[in-house]
């Protein structure tokens, strides 16, 4: 049902399993800081340690070996290589480190695919304003082509940023991420707008210098739920929909595959609320300068993490303030034949991945998709025999066949989320989705595969075998 060549991988972050956090002349990232400060995240708990990967980088490899993956989805921690996030001063030790990563993956013939922020930035640089100061881009641009020039002759797939809806949303809006920035209406969209730009230039750079020799490709990972109408035939819903999408995906695919700007909805949806609130001055939403490199084409296949669905309908539930949710003006509805998967934003809806893929092949110019991460928790009572997730990484993988067969998406891979339980944000370690079990109350930090790893393990090896 798969091609050939067709990528099973497997996610994880820097900040989320290498612990480590002051190894070997590592400097401090937002997210130490974040944790380290009383009341962000749940139990007081950190990535001082989490899986201790930075030490016990080869039980990892183990794990990825016993599932059989052909990928394997890692972060590289900005502040581990650079410890005060400039190219000034080099962190050998970390160089070495991610060296032998990749190093060891290779010799098992899996293939990295290297994201290059996964929400860690050097605290050195948030003292600088962080990704709301313009001068955030050109840094980042440094960074990246200190690793393409140091690591790219092994790396083939490239992620620039994560989620950038993420770090704009929950670390400048609602404040629930590191930086802990609660700068309602404001501050999400100039991070977005210098994420952008940031990965506009790493691709131009990637594109100009290295391409030809190392012969790779470059991304942004996109979160985006699948979205319907709450009533299919009340037009307010559509139109609410249409909102929500573009302040979600299109937000950051717009620029990138369709016209180098933001979804005219979007703008127009902030500018009409600016108008309303009496806010002076001009768009919140920022523009881009003809004098900096082109946001259009800068990515040269679709990164897609997805986790689950919405029904949309009008209003934000946060009334005349200025903020994100105002003026996207759509709520969000649980349809309640979903069950929920231990964190309670996490409805299971397989078949949503479907029929986002084929919204993607449709919108955006029918492109090269990975989908870089889809997957289910756990919260409270343990179960190694997690028999629900099993089901669902079957359910998924076949609605990811069908995307493929019968919709005819280019689909070329498909990366669980994630190879280890680990430091889940804000939910500390309470929230777990690993394909392996790890024991955070053991010096040891044991993994041990789940019930779903080894079906995944299953999965993969019938299709390595063409069945
Ligand atoms: C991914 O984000 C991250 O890339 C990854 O590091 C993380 O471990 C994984 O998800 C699992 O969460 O708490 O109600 O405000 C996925 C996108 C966006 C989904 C934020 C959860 C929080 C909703 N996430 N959202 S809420």
């Amino acid at each position: 049902m798969f091609p050939r060549d067709f990528a099973w991988g497997a996610g994880t972050a820097a900040y989320q399993i290498e612990g480590g956090w002051q190894a070997e002349g590592k400097g401090p990232s937002i997210w130490d800081t974040f944790c380290h400060e009383k009341g962000g995240v749940f139990g007081e708990q950190s990535g001082d340690v989490a899986c201790n990967s930075y030490e016990l980088w080869e039980k990892d490899l183990e794990c990825i070996r016993q599932l059989g993956l052909t990928h394997y989805r890692l972060s590289f921690s900005w502040s581990r290589i650079l410890p005060d996030g400039t190219t000034r001063h080099v962190n050998q030790k970390g160089v070495q480190y991610y060296n032998k990563v990749i190093d060891d993956l290779l010799a098992c013939d899996v293939s990295p695919m290297v994201t290059l922020y996964h929400f860690d930035l050097p605290q050195a640089l948030q003292d600088q304003g962080g990704w709301k100061s313009p001068g955030i881009a050109s840094l980042f641009d440094s960074y990246a082509k200190f690793c393409f020039q140091t690591f790219g002759d092994r790396i083939k797939l490239w992620i620039t940023i994560n989620e950038p809806y993420v770090c704009a949303k929950l670390g400048h809006e609602d404040g629930i991420h590191a930086p802990g920035l609660k700068e309602p209406g404001i501050a999400a969209y100039l991070v977005g707008h210098n994420m952008l730009r940031a990965h506009a230039m790493v691709w131009h750079s990637y594109d100009s210098l290295y391409r030809t020799q190392q012969k790779g490709w470059v991304s942004l990972a996109i979160n985006s739920d699948w979205v319907e109408p709450l009533n299919a035939d009340c037009t307010e819903d559509i139109t609410a929909t249409e909102r929500y999408l573009a302040f979600t995906l299109g937000w950051f695919a717009w620029p990138v595959f369709v016209t180098g700007d933001y979804p005219e909805i979007m703008r127009s949806a902030i500018d009409a609320q600016s108008k309303k609130l009496g806010y002076n001055g001009s768009s919140r939403l920022p523009s881009f300068s003809k004098d900096q490199p082109a946001i259009l084409g800068t990515a040269d296949f679709f990164a897609l993490n997805y986790y689950t669905s919405r029904k949309v309908k009008p209003g934000s539930g946060c009334g005349a303030m200025l903020c994100m949710k105002s003026d996207r003006d759509a709520g969000e509805v649980l349809d309640p034949s979903w069950p929920i998967c231990g964190v309670s934003w996490l409805a299971v809806v397989p078949n949503g991945l479907r029929k986002l893929l084929k919204y993607i092949k449709d919108t955006f110019n029918n492109p090269a998709v990975y989908v870089t991460e889809n997957g289910f928790s756990q919260v409270g009572p343990l179960q190694i025999e997690d028999t629900q997730r099993s089901v669902f990484y079957r359910d998924t993988i076949l609605e990811v066949a069908k995307a493929l067969q019968e919709d005819g998406v280019n689909v070329r891979g498909y990366f669980a989320w994630s190879l280890l339980d680990n430091f889940e944000w804000a939910d500390g370690f309470s929230v777990r989705f690993g394909l392996y079990h790890v024991d955070f109350e053991d010096k040891k930090l044991c993994r041990t595969i789940y019930k779903s790893g080894r079906e995944y393990a299953k999965m993969i090896l019938k299709h390595k075998l063409g069945q």
